[in-house]
């Protein structure tokens, strides 16, 4: 006779403890703004990595981050960089994970639209999904959104996260018609 069937694998994929989103920035002068994506997904109790991988600086740490990050466990990769900002250009030629960039308004950039549209102008078939200068948080909220796709606890989280923006709108409309 043959044995039961194993049971199928659960629809949802619940966060492990090993990162399924790494974070990297390109300088010690990102971390304060890259801050928000780690403190996103905190909220959201996603298992993450936050750590420095510089293109120009440390190009062969790069290579094996993104070379590793998928058989390592992680999903997605959100990269910030300033000025030439090509970190995640280049780690998205390395990896398939989707790789969500942040542009960062640094000091040695024109207000961080050099940055933008090192991430924008991706060739065909390599893309960066590109967030607001400085804007980390979404970065996180994307990389959730990502992972939601297997996890329903996650949906539940996001409507949730949802739901308290609208009623912190609601809120300051009742404070103003007073
Ligand atoms: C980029 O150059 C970094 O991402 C950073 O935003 C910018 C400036 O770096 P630092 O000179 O502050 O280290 O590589």
């Amino acid at each position: 006779m043959n044995p039961a069937p194993a049971a199928a694998p659960a629809p949802t994929e619940e966060p492990r403890d090993t990162p399924l989103v790494g974070i990297i920035m390109g300088s010690q002068s990102d971390i304060k703004v890259m801050m928000a994506a780690a403190e996103l997904l905190r909220q959201f109790n996603i298992p993450h990595e936050f750590t420095l991988v510089s293109a120009h600086r440390t190009p062969h740490r790069l290579i094996e981050y993104a070379e590793s990050a998928r058989k390592r466990g992680l999903r997605v990769l959100i990269a910030g960089g300033g000025g030439a900002a090509h970190l995640p250009g280049m780690v998205a030629a390395f990896t398939t994970l989707p790789v969500i960039g942040v542009p960062i308004n640094s000091a040695t950039s024109i207000r961080g639209l050099d940055s933008v549209l090192s991430m924008l102008q991706m060739p065909a078939g390599v893309p960066v999904a590109t967030v607001a200068i400085d804007g980390a948080t979404n970065a996180a909220v994307l990389a959730t959104q990502i992972l939601g796709l297997s996890n329903a606890r996650l949906v539940d989280a996001l409507e949730k996260y949802r739901t308290s923006l609208k009623d912190k709108v609601m809120r300051t409309i009742e404070e103003l018609r007073k």
